[in-house]
């Protein structure tokens, strides 16, 4: 039997990849008596070729651990009491109290939040929107501001939607600012063997790494160090650098850039020593990235989190976008560019499209949606806030946001005021212990995919399939079944076909799933097999008999970018009215949340063995320290607060404090110190492991307040938040 011709639950080596990160290891999974029982790396896979992490493995514990919920589960008393029911049962009072709240209320009534695992389910994030949409409701809530916001307004604006990535494998200098791609395994950036590229990159230039701590990452290559929430200024001296000291490709300007004039002018009036002072990179280290940056003809700026939850997040990435555009390293071999998207159809093109930004916003706050995502900032407020036109029901896929998101005691209270609370999650967490339902959807194992979204982010892209390596335990459904029964059963259309097809043919696919759909889209697309009119194209069937992956070669991935240009004439567009209020917002108010004259400011970290808020629960994810985060703290601020390593400290910001247990390392530059997210279970989840743990909830002290947001994203300061830090008596390091 050859590995990919294995039915789901078959004995033998199942050939798949992992769902828990963007890099989707490939994977070797043994399957004995219809049991995973070993999960390896897969040698053969064409983008990971062997590699794979700690956590990758010890997602077997997740899908046998015995507190999963297998069943469809209603609530029958209070917070985590529930009880079994059928999915019959579950479904018919579900679609009719939606029904019922979309008849009295209107659609808007009913809202979604859609969490970070659907970013590896097929399209999730669309056709969630689409089933929204179908009800005329656009309360649709993801972790976006918290995420790729800030990075979607600058891609949106400049070029239009999609994802710009470096050229890996052609690069010779590689700037990394706020990203630490060691650890995390990258993001919107698909390289799983990320290490070898970069030491790759070193060998033949540099890699640079602008980060207030000395990650691994940048350890490893040349650490540039700054203060967190300052990189708007860090990006304006490299770029006022590029324009003062005639670092610009003109000829690449001329031909394809407008709006670089007036980004010149308004940087003009920032001067250098104001951008040293404001992000505690020096003068002569912004020249001389800038200048370096410049010289390599190949090179490429990149960056994810560390920018993007700032006061200028979005500003920021605009910024770091105009650097590789201005120095003309854009859509260019070695520089960065636009990753390619197989599933749009052969010839699309993007001309003449509107920027969405700010075309929708949040009733209270005003902030706007990016991409059609509304910032989870203020889903609370948006429930709580009284009015004909507030959400009463909500659908929460594959997330978490009462740990992910500031100010979850204040979600806690919204979603128990609503009239029905939906939750699909393979756990009883902190956020669906609330839930008038909890559905329980498939691991990955059980199910079979393609990389949607991730395939745009390859710099070597690639067509992966995989099949379920077991069947659903228990009861478990996949969630693009559930919500296509529910459309049904509401009358509405099928929301995959919404997303995916032309109208006039919605009907005829009312029962198709994303796979079907998906297929179709590929096959129609610029690589595919055009059913048959270019033999040897893609499809899903050839992929699935390439179980380690079918690589896409033979074409100009730079030039992908014309494709997606919202321009008229389809050029890169680095200025609107938008950012010229943002620029005025910075000269006159400058960085609004500054720490006062003895706070910190706190940042976060990821480490390799824990991914958000929901491996917390596999035992051997969690022994000794990682199960027990710390406060990372400089040794000078430490002693100028009679502070000692180890000492149980209180984080107070602006509303209320935890307490946790500092440790001191150089490693995070003076003035910050460095607290992990998506700790601090408790309520009545069933995380029974997990609730052992020490770590807390660092989201509990950082503002949601609509005057502590980017007004552009909604994004919260999570990276640069001013706290004090205090010694605490006592023994615990429970807040
Ligand atoms: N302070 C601070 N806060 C942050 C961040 C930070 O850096 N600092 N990072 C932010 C970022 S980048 C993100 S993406 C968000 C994440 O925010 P969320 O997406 O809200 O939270 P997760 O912890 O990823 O929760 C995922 C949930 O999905 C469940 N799950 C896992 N696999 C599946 C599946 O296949 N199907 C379904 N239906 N459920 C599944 C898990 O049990 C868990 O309950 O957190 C944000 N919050
Ligand atoms: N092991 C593991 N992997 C993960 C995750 C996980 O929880 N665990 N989460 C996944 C998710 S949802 C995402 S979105 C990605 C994120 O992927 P990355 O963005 O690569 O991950 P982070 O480790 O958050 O990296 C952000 C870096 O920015 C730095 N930083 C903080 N503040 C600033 C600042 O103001 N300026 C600058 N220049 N740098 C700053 C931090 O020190 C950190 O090193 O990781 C994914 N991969
Ligand atoms: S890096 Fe780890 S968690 Fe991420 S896809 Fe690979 S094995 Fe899975
Ligand atoms: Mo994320």
């Amino acid at each position: 039997m050859t590995d990919n011709a294995l039915q789901p639950g078959e004995d033998g080596r199942h050939i798949t990849y992992c769902r828990i990160c963007e890099a989707l290891c490939g994977m070797a999974v043994t399957v004995e008596n219809g049991r995973i029982t070993q999960i390896e790396a897969d040698q053969d896979n064409v983008s990971s070729a062997g590699f794979i992490c700690t956590k990758g493995p010890n997602m077997a514990s997740v899908v046998y651990d015995p507190e999963r919920i297998l069943y469809p589960m209603k609530r029958t008393g209070g917070p985590g009491e529930f009880s079994r029911v059928s999915w019959d049962d579950a479904l018919a009072d579900i679609s009719a109290r939606l029904s019922s709240l979309r008849e009295t209320w209107g659609g808007e009534a009913i809202g979604a939040y859609v969490g970070n695992p659907a970013a590896f389910a097929g399209m999730q994030y669309d056709w969630v929107l689409s089933f929204l949409r179908s009800l005329g409701s656009t309360q649709n809530y993801t972790p976006s501001a918290g995420d790729i916001s800030a990075f979607c307004f600058a891609t949106e604006a400049v070029i239009g939607p999609g994802f710009t990535i470096p050229d890996l494998p052609h690069c010779d200098y590689l700037l990394i600012v706020g990203a630490n791609p060691l650890e995390s395994h990258t993001s919107l950036l698909h390289a799983p063997r990320i290490r070898e590229d970069l030491d790759a990159i070193a060998a033949r230039g540099e890699v640079v790494v602008v980060d207030p701590r000395a990650t691994k990452t940048a350890k490893r290559y040349t650490h540039q160090s700054i203060q967190p929430n300052s990189d708007v200024y860090f990006m304006a001296g490299l770029l006022k650098t590029v324009f003062d000291e005639s670092l610009v490709d003109e000829e690449f300007v001329a031909a394809e850039v407008v709006g670089a004039d007036e980004l010149a002018s308004v940087l003009a009036q920032l001067s250098l020593e104001e951008c040293a002072r404001e992000c505690g990179v020096p003068v002569v280290d912004i020249q001389r990235i800038a200048r370096d940056f410049a010289a390599h003809e190949r090179a490429a700026c990149y960056s994810r989190l560390g920018i993007s939850r700032a006061s200028y997040g979005a500003l920021t990435n605009l910024l770091l976008l105009a650097l590789n555009i201005v120095t003309g390293k854009f859509g260019r071999r070695g520089c960065s560019f636009m990753g390619l998207n197989p599933y749009l159809p052969e010839g699309f093109s993007n001309r003449g499209a509107e920027n969405s930004h700010g075309k929708q916003r949040t009733r209270t706050g005003n902030l706007p949606a990016v991409g059609g995502h509304l910032p989870a900032t203020v889903m609370a407020d948006e429930i709580l806030h009284p009015g004909e036109d507030r959400v009463r029901a909500l659908l929460v896929s594959a997330g978490n946001p009462v740990l992910s998101f500031p100010n979850g005691t204040r979600l806690e209270e919204a979603l128990q005021s609503l009239d029905l609370l939906v939750s699909l999650d393979l756990y009883i967490t902190e956020t669906n212990q609330y839930a008038d339902y909890i559905l329980p959807a498939t691991s990955f194992f059980e199910r079979a995919d393609v990389p949607v979204f991730s395939i745009t982010t390859m710099p070597r892209p690639a067509l992966h399939y995989t099949p379920a390596v077991i069947e659903p335990l228990g009861e478990a459904r996949e969630e693009q079944h559930v919500f296509m029964e529910i459309s049904r059963r509401m009358g509405l259309p099928n929301p995959i076909a919404m997303t995916l097809l032309p109208e006039d043919l919605w009907q005829e696919h009312q029962d198709s799933d994303q796979l079907v759909l998906l297929d179709r889209a590929i096959r129609l697309g610029m690589f595919g097999d055009q059913f048959g009119d270019r033999p040897g194209g893609l499809s899903l069937d050839l992929a699935r008999h390439h179980p380690h992956g079918v690589p896409i070669e033979n074409y100009d991935a730079y030039q992908e970018w014309r494709r997606h240009a919202r321009h008229p004439e389809g050029k890169l567009d680095l200025w609107n009215d938008t950012i010229a209020g943002d620029f005025r917002r910075l000269r006159d108010e400058g960085l609004r949340l500054k720490p006062g004259q003895d706070q910190l400011r706190l940042f976060g970290r990821r480490s390799v063995r824990n991914i958000n808020s929901w491996m917390h629960n596999v035992g051997d994810l969690v022994k000794g320290d990682a199960g027990s985060p710390a406060l990372y703290m400089h040794p000078d601020d430490a002693s100028a607060r009679d502070i000692e390593d180890g000492q149980l400290v209180s984080v107070a910001g602006k509303h209320r404090a935890v307490n946790c247990q500092v440790r001191l390392t150089p490693d995070v530059v003076p003035g910050s110190v460095c607290y992990p997210h998506g700790w601090g279970h408790g309520g009545a989840s069933n995380w029974s492991v997990a609730k052992q743990t020490r770590g807390v909830n660092i989201n509990d002290i950082i503002s949601s307040d609509v005057e502590d947001l980017d007004p552009l994203t909604g994004s919260p300061l999570f990276d640069g938040f001013p706290v004090t830090i205090s010694a605490v008596s006592g023994n615990t390091a429970r807040a």
